[in-house]
């Protein structure tokens, strides 16, 4: 007689590279089989009709963070994740957001005591340097990077968080040296500014100008330039939130001459578009975000370049600011976009909205689906094999899923503490109705049960990728030639 703790039993199991009739057994934390006619366990879930599929992994999320642009987002560890939990993400890999002059390692501690009292699904840290000083770099980032905090993130724009071409080229040899992946928000600084700074003078403060005072071209401008950087110094980077047909293109292109290059999107860029924006008064700030939303040809170009292999996955960006003094109208009722917080809630509903996109209509398999929003972020960043997946050996981190079920989205309907969703009035079909993390039933039939604090921390290596091609660039040999070394 087996000695399962839990049976998920009689539904359609889906990986990223099958869909088959099977039972999922569960001893522990872990799954410990699956297969037809399973004994029986001490729990049951009676899964006929459902999907059985991996626990969403959403690798981008700003969780109790303060801004770029110095804003506090309005969730808790414990709102966030119970949200995300919600929405079938069991994995989250969030920030912890270093400000100048602050210590990397007492940033990474106390986003970890947040994180450790709050936090409802299992979590891993990417740790923002916004300060990288030769202390930080030589000092801090080696034994943060050994105790499991295996990815960098960079902004290359931001007043409070950007970094100069200089400060991003010594965190890339600082990352090659400590086996680390970077990860950047790839905008062109100098032409947003300059842009915002004409588009405000001249009397364009409305929520949809922030769509101009982005350029797609600051976009494109940037990851050209960290293709380069990458390129110099043989050092793999991830090319976040990548919102136009010509980020991907640049990716494509790059990929395509060796250099390690991987793309993110996010849920945004696929189902939202720049019309969003466009609303009576200040409405449309609540669909500010950078990079702004794009066009419908952006969206298939998107898709296109998920399907090529030119980008891997797809995340929330989740960002959340109330449309409040407290968020959104901080400077007042009546901001100019400038002074707008960016980002908008995404956890709960990433993977909902993408089975919709992608399963229910008919657009993608479920293969895909898992692959983009479970199992690939898992690989990216060296949380495979334990998350991403329902294989023997394998976190029990489940979703059953009913996927006729129809939501209509509203700003009641979402649990995070924005206090609003920018896709209030859609309707959806399929929806994650109970969710397993680490063995736990921690969503029943639509219902939180799961407490605060239950979420672990998940130390990481540094995946595959983050492994260099092993050519540096000609400019290297050169230097070479002449005697000189460079690293
Ligand atoms: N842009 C970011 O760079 N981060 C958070 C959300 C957003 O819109
Ligand atoms: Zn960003
Ligand atoms: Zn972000």
């Amino acid at each position: 007689m087996a000695d399962y703790d839990l049976v998920i039993r009689g539904g359609t199991v889906g990986t990223a590279s099958a869909v088959f009739d099977a039972d999922v057994a569960i001893a522990g934390e872990s799954i410990v089989a699956v297969g037809r006619g399973l004994p029986a366990g001490k729990r049951e879930i009676d899964a006929r009709g459902r999907l059985v599929l991996p626990g969403g992994v959403d690798a981008h999320a700003h969780i109790e963070q303060l801004s770029g642009m110095g804003v506090m987002n309005a969730d808790t560890f414990e709102t966030a994740t119970g949200s995300s939990a919600l929405g079938g993400t069991t994995t989250v890999v969030c920030f912890a957001a270093q400000h100048k002059g602050k210590s990397l390692t007492r940033v990474v501690e106390d986003y970890h005591a947040l994180a450790r009292k709050g936090t409802i699904v299992d979590y891993a840290l990417h740790m923002i340097l916004a300060d990288p000083t030769e202390t930080v770099l030589k000092e801090e980032l080696p034994p943060l990077v050994k105790s499991g905090h295996a990815s960098i993130k960079l902004f290359m724009t931001y007043q409070h968080t950007k970094v100069d071409d200089e400060q991003l080229l010594d965190t890339l040899i600082a990352a090659r040296e400590n086996k680390a992946l970077v990860c950047v928000h790839a905008e062109n600084n100098g032409m947003i500014s300059w842009m915002g700074r004409r588009l405000v003078e001249r009397g364009y403060r409305a929520p949809q100008y922030h769509a101009v005072h982005h350029p797609r071209l600051c976009e494109t401008e940037a990851i050209y330039r960290l293709c380069a950087f990458a390129e110099l110094v043989d050092q793999p980077v991830i090319v976040y939130h990548v919102s136009t047909a010509e980020g991907a293109a640049v990716i494509r292109d790059a990929r395509g001459r060796g250099i390690k290059v991987f793309g993110e999107t996010c849920t945004q860029y696929l189902t939202l578009t720049v019309d969003d924006l466009v609303k009576p008064g200040i409405e449309g700030a609540k669909w500010i975000c950078s990079p702004p939303l794009r066009q419908v040809s952006d969206q298939e170009a998107l898709w296109k370049a998920l399907e090529l292999g030119d980008l891997q996955f797809v995340s929330s960006d989740h960002a959340p600011y109330r449309f409040d003094d407290t968020g959104k109208l901080r400077a007042g009722p009546d901001p100019s976009f400038k002074e707008v917080a960016n980002g908008m809630p995404g956890l709960e509903l990433r993977l909902p909205l993408l089975f919709d996109a992608m399963v229910a209509k008919g657009r993608y398999g479920i293969e895909k689906f898992v692959e983009w929003t479970a199992s690939a972020p898992a690989r990216m960043y060296g949380l495979h094999p334990r998350k991403g997946s329902i294989a023997i050996g394998a976190d029990a981190d489940i979703c059953i899923w009913d996927p006729k079920r129809r939501t209509t989205i509203s700003d009641a309907t979402v649990h995070d503490n924005a206090g609003y969703t920018p896709y209030a009035g859609r309707t959806i079909e399929g929806w994650p109705v109970s969710v397993v993390r680490r063995g736990e039933i921690v969503v029943d039939d639509g219902k939180l049960k799961a407490s605060a604090g239950s979420g672990v921390f998940l130390p990481r290596e540094a995946g595959e990728a983050a492994v260099p091609t092993g050519r540096l660039s000609p400019e290297f040999d050169e230097a070479r030639n002449f005697g000189a070394r460079l690293y």
